[in-house]
């Protein structure tokens, strides 16, 4: 096939029919491993270099040694980039353990496999930026910050799935993850924002909530705006009865959550302050200054 993506695996591009990683890989026996997942808009990858940073975080608290310096890295995905050329993609960065025995000891592991998918993005729920998604507070707490903590971008994403079944389950958009306190700590792969009386709140990683890029950008909008942005504990009732509420994330972007079990959050439309920030957002994402050029 002609036109079939490229994949980018350990410094060579496969045909995706045959891009594939071994079973002895510690990412698939273990879960070892850890990824970003990137935006590129028009010919321009979206805050690639804090992505980058945070892929090697994430990395060195595993104590995962990339074979690449964060150069090389950004270079792999510019080159996979080109090599389909793409101008707006999704983007998934995968370093896991690398090839070793079926035991999990990761010295057994000597190289780290290094992946770039680039691909369309799959857009999720249509007008769900418009219309605002339903969510429900999900039974499975999110993993602590003394343990498998999603500070860490971690190949190990079964605390979230668990959690995005318990929505699909009920009929909900997406699931509310709440840490082991009963304090909200973000959704399945987003981060969350509430407001209230015209300022935004949002939780403290201390949740065990990833330090969200989308996050960070929308904090700085709306400073720029002089809303006040408060880094606080959310509990439950305070999203009951926020004014408005909205996930931020890179493949969601920013979208209006409207429900959290069957409560509607304010009068379950998109409110003032989150239209405002999604116009903002909009304009940041299509400055070609916020990004790394493909
Ligand atoms: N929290 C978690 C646990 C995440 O995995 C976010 C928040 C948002 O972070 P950014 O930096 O993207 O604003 C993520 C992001 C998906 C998907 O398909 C999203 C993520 C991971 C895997 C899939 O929506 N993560």
């Amino acid at each position: 096939m002609d036109n079939e993506l490229q994949i980018y695996i350990d410094g060579k591009f496969y045909p995706k029919s045959e891009a594939k990683v071994s079973v002895y890989d510690h990412g698939f026996l273990y879960g070892d491993g850890v990824f970003e997942g990137i935006r590129a808009y028009n010919g321009m990858v979206f805050k690639l270099k804090e992505h980058i940073d945070r892929l090697y975080r994430s990395a060195h608290a595993i104590m995962l040694n990339v074979p690449l310096t964060k150069q090389e890295m950004i270079q792999a995905v510019i080159d996979t980039l080109r090599q389909n050329q793409m101008k707006d993609a999704y983007i998934r960065l995968i370093v896991s353990r690398g090839i070793g025995d079926l035991g999990l000891d990761p010295r057994k592991c000597p190289k780290a496999t290094v992946i770039v998918i680039a691909d369309l993005i799959n857009v999720k729920a249509g007008d769900a930026q418009e219309t605002g998604i339903t969510t429900i507070f999900s039974w499975i707490k999110r993993n602590p910050v003394d343990a498998t903590t999603h500070e860490i971008k971690s190949l190990n994403y079964l605390n979230s799935i668990l959690a995005k079944i318990e929505a699909n389950a009920y009929g909900a958009d997406e699931a509310m993850c709440l840490e082991s306190n009963g304090y909200i700590a973000e959704g399945v792969g987003e981060n969350v924002f509430i407001t209230k009386n015209g300022e935004l709140f949002t939780p403290p990683t201390s949740t065990g909530a990833l330090s969200g890029i989308t996050a960070e950008v929308v904090a700085e909008i709306a400073t720029k705006l002089g809303i006040k942005v408060n880094i606080t504990n959310l509990t439950p009732f305070m999203l009951f009865t926020a004014d408005e509420a909205f996930f931020t994330g890179t493949a969601m972007e920013m979208v209006p959550i409207r429900e959290v079990n069957k409560r509607l959050i304010g009068n379950g439309k998109p409110g003032p302050v989150t239209k405002m920030l999604m116009a903002e957002f909009h304009k940041v994402i299509s400055d070609p200054t916020q990004g790394i050029k493909i």
